[in-house]
């Protein structure tokens, strides 16, 4: 089997916010990728998924059957890295332990393939009480583990409002590659690592699974641990992360712009917003000139189709009042903080973690130049502005 990268060396990459934005729907060569490993590149025709573990009968279902025996649902959701905005957790605080993601590692994509409810009830499930369903890729070894996997409640799974699938399409195609072809775990409202790619087997267990980033990683850590040894100690306290927070963040402009202004002085400040778990979707997204003296709410630019889709927000704001009044940096910032239907609201209240997880401070945009303005004499600037009041009808 062809292998593509290397457990030393695996893809990780993510879109410049800019063009993240671009569209509602990300497209699959712009999503980011995040991978523990190599990218293996498996023949659908002979590929199949084990359903076992306290099943009442232990089943191999091919990506033919998948496609054929089961009723195929689509659902629109975000995925979403649980680093995603790491990036800030560590410039915000102090270091941390991952990836140095910014803010790209998170799409919005439509997903295709049977229900995996009706998948586990055709091999009948043996167990009462509390249980999960694990989910194991075990293509290739990982950085630390001996094959991929993650695991979330049984009930969730049963539950059919919760979109839960074995996803075989991406965006109306097959799934690329790199996005988990033939079949991947697509779980609304919960964090990316447990979305498993390249999917081998799916066992109902008692317990969570036993894999290293179940157990020992994508987990909020309190802050007193800092250290590995301290974490050591720690992560069997801590639950694993399933459901992801609310976010939002700016993606245009971005940190250290320099910006131009349209003919009314005005500039696009636009990014996105993702709801807390299945509490979405969004309803609102303010942005604030001021470090969150006052807020002002900005469009949603497209009613979210579903509770887990992502939002695309926007606003013009009038440059002039960015400028730094009495040459403060404080005023050449923008924040952003959003809202959703369950009522939850993005409080900038986030604090540091050892593995810089489930970051959700305000978003923020600083170091902004504005160009034609900043830097410039007086005069000059207000040069500048005159032509812009005598269109405004002064
Ligand atoms: N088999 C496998 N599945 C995986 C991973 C992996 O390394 N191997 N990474 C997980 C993590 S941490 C994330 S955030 C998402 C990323 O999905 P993407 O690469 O399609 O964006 O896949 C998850 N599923
Ligand atoms: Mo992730």
């Amino acid at each position: 089997m062809l292998l593509e990268y290397s457990v030393q060396k695996p893809l990780n990459r993510e879109p410049p916010p800019k063009q993240l934005i671009q569209s509602f729907i990300t497209k699959s060569s712009v999503a980011y990728d995040r991978n523990h490993g190599p990218i293996p590149h498996i023949d659908e025709e002979t590929h199949y998924v084990r359903i076992d573990g306290a099943v009442a009968n232990v089943v191999e279902v091919s990506i033919k059957q998948l496609r054929e025996d089961f009723e195929q649902h689509e659902v629109i959701s975000a995925l979403q890295c649980a680093g995603n905005r790491r990036h800030t957790m560590r410039t915000e605080f102090k270091e941390v332990n991952g990836i140095d993601w910014y803010s790209g590692a998170v799409m919005n994509g439509v997903w295709r393939g049977p229900l995996l409810r009706d998948v586990v009830l055709k091999a009948g499930i043996s167990i009462e009480g509390e249980a999960h369903v694990a989910f194991s890729c075990l293509q290739t070894l990982v950085q630390d583990d001996w094959y991929y996997g993650g695991s979330i409640n049984l009930a969730r799974v049963m539950d059919p409002d919760k979109s839960i699938i074995l996803a075989l399409e991406l965006n109306g195609k097959t799934l690329s590659i790199n996005h988990g072809f033939p079949v991947r775990a697509v779980l609304p409202g919960i964090a990316g690592a447990r979305w498993v790619k390249w999917l081998d087997r799916i066992t109902i267990q008692r317990n969570e699974s036993n894999n290293y980033y179940q157990q020992q990683d994508y987990k909020i850590l309190p802050p007193h641990v800092e250290t590995k040894e301290q974490a050591m100690e720690n992560w069997h306290l801590v639950p694993a992360m399933q459901l992801m927070p609310i976010n939002s963040v700016i993606c245009t402009p971005e940190t250290g712009d320099e910006i131009q202004p349209d003919a009314e002085g005005k500039v696009v400040v636009a990014g996105y917003a993702v709801p807390a778990g299945d509490d979405g979707p969004v309803t609102k997204v303010e942005i604030s000139l001021d470090r969150g003296r006052t807020w002002e709410e900005t469009d949603i630019v497209q009613e979210p189709p579903t509770r887990w889709s992502w939002a695309l927000w926007g606003t013009k704001v009038d440059v002039r009042r960015l400028l730094p009044a009495e040459g403060g940096e404080s005023s050449k910032r923008i924040w952003c903080r959003a809202q959703d239907k369950g009522g939850n609201t993005q409080d900038g209240k986030c604090q540091w973690n050892y593995r810089g997880v489930g970051y959700n401070g305000y978003g923020e945009v600083k170091n902004l130049t504005i160009k034609g303005i900043e830097n410039q004499p007086v005069e000059r600037a207000l040069l500048w502005i005159f032509p812009c009041l005598r269109y405004m009808g002064y």
